[in-house]
């Protein structure tokens, strides 16, 4: 017995300088350097039975419709794409991430189909055979090697700390340092494009208790009729609800100058992103009695301590996509609370993992003045869940179980993936 123990040691050693080579052997030259100088481990060896390996990578979009057409400055969507990231691990663990967009490239540079491709092509490569739980190592190696690409980083950051939480048996937000509330309050985006519709909308939503906060998406129209569009809603809601708008940068500075004071006489408490550029919105922060909140020029930590130097926004719409993952998000939280930002949990509309992800990582801030914006799942007319997300009560329930604690019917998935649909229309088509 005595001898097998002393044997199985030896061996032990032995594999963990195989390992220790093939890991060198992997890495390339650029990874090695910047983790040897800022000496990060390349592999966390605990002996022969607890190396977790990165098996297989896999990628699939799916499109699902929408409740209505959800209107934006920018686009309007009849729908929406899912990319979908799987990595399987070597103890049979499976994580699960998600990237999403607004209007194809409408609102960024990347699309669902442009993180299919990156994930396929250049991050599989650097994931496979390297050990699953070094997940902070294995995002390092990823912005070492890629540059940009945020929201595919993002899905890849939510399927490695699915996948360990799993491992685990914790919930992501614990792995993100512990979370600090078990609920968030989630706004609804007012955008049928129509004033009557959307005050009925507003109003089934009270009925029903879901939403009492609700954002306008306005700046396709001029900005006099945006006005009254919002004036006519919150003269409906009244003290029931509060109102806000997302301009998503259509105005120009001088409409900005002339339309956020207006709002502002309208009970209209937050305008977000009303210019598109840094210097004009820290011109106009802090001039009216009215909120304003930096969106698509949060683009992560750096923009974050930007904004935050050049006094541009009294609050942050913190996205995990446009941050780049769920940690740099925390980063990002971080920078506003140094700088007295208030923060508010944004959406980049996605689905039910996205939005998951998303509130693990909002549960950890240390404040969330504004509450949040996850409702992405309830624009989605398919439900792609075996259990679906329980919004109660004007809140989103973070679930408690290991990962993101979800599960996925994999039918429905299947059903909607873009490749399953391809598939049926042929075999139709040549009926
Ligand atoms: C954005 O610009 O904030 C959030 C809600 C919504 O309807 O669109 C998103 C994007
Ligand atoms: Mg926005």
């Amino acid at each position: 017995m005595f001898y097998y123990l002393i044997d199985f040691k030896r061996f032990s050693y032995l594999y963990a300088f195989f390992v220790w080579g093939q890991a060198d052997k992997v890495l390339d030259a650029k990874t090695a350097q910047v983790f040897n100088k800022n000496h990060i481990k390349t592999h966390k060896f605990k002996g022969f039975s607890e190396m977790v390996t990165i098996d297989r990578v896999e990628t699939l979009v799916l499109d699902l419709p929408t409740i209505r057409p959800h209107q934006l400055a920018m686009a309007t969507m009849h729908g929406q794409t899912l990319m979908l990231v799987r990595i399987y691990c070597s103890d049979g663990s499976v994580g699960v991430g998600e990237g999403t967009t607004i209007g194809g490239l409408a609102y960024g540079a990347e699309s669902p189909e442009g993180m299919k491709l990156a994930i396929d092509t250049y991050f599989a490569p650097l994931l496979l055979g390297q050990n699953a739980d070094d997940v902070s190592a294995l995002m390092q190696r990823l912005h070492i090697a890629i540059r940009d690409n945020r929201f595919a980083k993002s899905a890849v950051e939510t399927a490695l700390y699915d996948a360990l939480g799993k491992r685990r048996q914790l919930p992501i937000s614990e792995l993100l340092g512990g979370r600090l509330r078990d609920r968030l309050p989630v706004a609804w985006t007012l955008a049928s494009g129509d004033t009557a519709k959307d005050i009925d909308e507003a109003e089934h939503m009270l009925s029903v208790r879901r939403h009492r906060i609700f954002k306008l998406k306005i700046g396709k129209r001029a900005v006099a009729q945006d006005v009254a569009h919002v004036a006519a809603i919150k003269k409906a809601v009244g003290d029931r609800a509060t109102v806000r708008v997302d301009v998503n940068m259509a105005w120009t500075e001088l409409e900005a100058r002339y339309g956020i004071p207006a709002l502002a006489d309208v009970g209209c408490e937050l305008v977000e992103q009303p210019v598109a550029n840094a210097a004009a919105l820290a011109r106009l922060a802090g001039k009216y009695p009215i909120a304003i909140m930096a969106d698509e020029l949060l683009t992560g930590p750096e923009s974050a301590f930007a904004l935050a130097k050049a006094q541009a926004a009294d609050v942050f719409a913190i996205k995990i996509e446009q941050s780049g993952g769920m940690r740099a998000a925390q980063k990002v939280a971080a920078i506003a609370e140094a700088a007295h930002i208030e923060l508010y949990g944004g959406t980049m509309l996605e689905g039910s993992i996205g939005t998951i992800a998303s509130a693990h990582a909002f549960s950890t801030f240390h404040a969330l003045e504004w509450g949040t914006e996850l409702f992405g799942p309830l624009l989605i007319t398919e439900e792609i869940l075996e259990t679906p997300l329980v919004y109660q009560d004007f809140e989103l329930h973070i679930p408690s179980g290991p990962g993101l604690g979800i599960t996925l019917d994999e039918e429905r998935v299947q059903f909607f993936s873009r490749e399953q649909r391809k598939k049926t229309v042929s075999l139709a088509a040549s009926r």
